[in-house]
């Protein structure tokens, strides 16, 4: 079983029971004139970990591991959008806006679409999902079970929202969690340092963090060590 140099402990990992899980890599959040920009958010941190999930996603594709895309949207008619969430802050288009990437974080737009580079290839499960969790009002939970996942791999955007309770959720399901420090971005550099920082807290609260590189590696060796 392969062990990930990892903070603050070893990751371990079985070959039949890992996924990874790429999380909101979508143009709204990636490319100017989306929902990140119209809340003000620097999109340029966020922006150079698309590569890396790029070489990551080629690592799992070559072991014929599981790869698991998420996409924040919602409905056209709005009715899965909370006021709370609609309504929060002073953004210069809301969700639901007619923006430059069609309506903003809406289903089916240009906008809700994943970016070029890391595009899901046939046979990868994309899934919706309103909230900031990935579990939250989607089939993930049944999905992984389904296929015997206890380990998933965390990657994608942002760290300090959608991947870190993404994970805290996970964790609670009793899911083995490794978010990968450069395979995530905050569009505040010291938001994801921060959330970095309270994955070690209490041995290890949520999971553990590590780079992609000892990952990347352990999948070229295979199962076979
Ligand atoms: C946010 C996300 N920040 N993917 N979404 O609303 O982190």
């Amino acid at each position: 079983m392969p062990k990930i140099d990892a903070k603050p402990f070893h990751y371990e990992f079985g070959y039949d029971h890992v996924a990874l899980v790429c999380i909101d890599m979508q143009r709204d959040f990636c490319q100017p004139g989306g929902f990140a920009e119209s809340l003000g958010d620097n999109i340029q941190n966020i922006q150079p970990c698309i590569p890396v999930i790029a070489r990551l996603q080629a690592a799992f594709r070559k072991a014929s591991l599981p790869i698991i895309h998420t996409k924040e949207c919602h409905k056209p008619d709005l009715s899965d959008l909370p006021p709370a969430k609609r309504d929060r802050g002073n953004p210069t288009l809301r969700i639901g806006d007619e923006g430059p990437m069609g309506r903003i974080l809406i289903h089916g737009e240009p906008g809700h679409g994943i970016v070029t580079p890391l595009a899901p290839v046939a046979g990868e499960l994309v899934i919706d999902k309103p909230g900031k969790g990935s579990f939250y009002a989607t089939d993930l939970e049944m999905i992984l079970r389904t296929r015997g996942i206890q380990n998933i791999v965390l990657a994608g955007i942002t760290t300090d929202v959608c991947v870190h309770t993404t994970m805290r959720d996970a964790n609670d399901r009793g899911f083995e969690c490794l978010l990968l420090s450069d395979c995530t971005a905050a569009t505040d550099p010291g938001n994801h340092a921060a959330a970095l920082k309270m994955i070690t807290m209490q041995g290890g609260v949520f999971g553990a963090h590590a780079p992609s590189t000892a990952l990347i590696a352990a999948l070229a060796t295979g199962p076979t060590t």
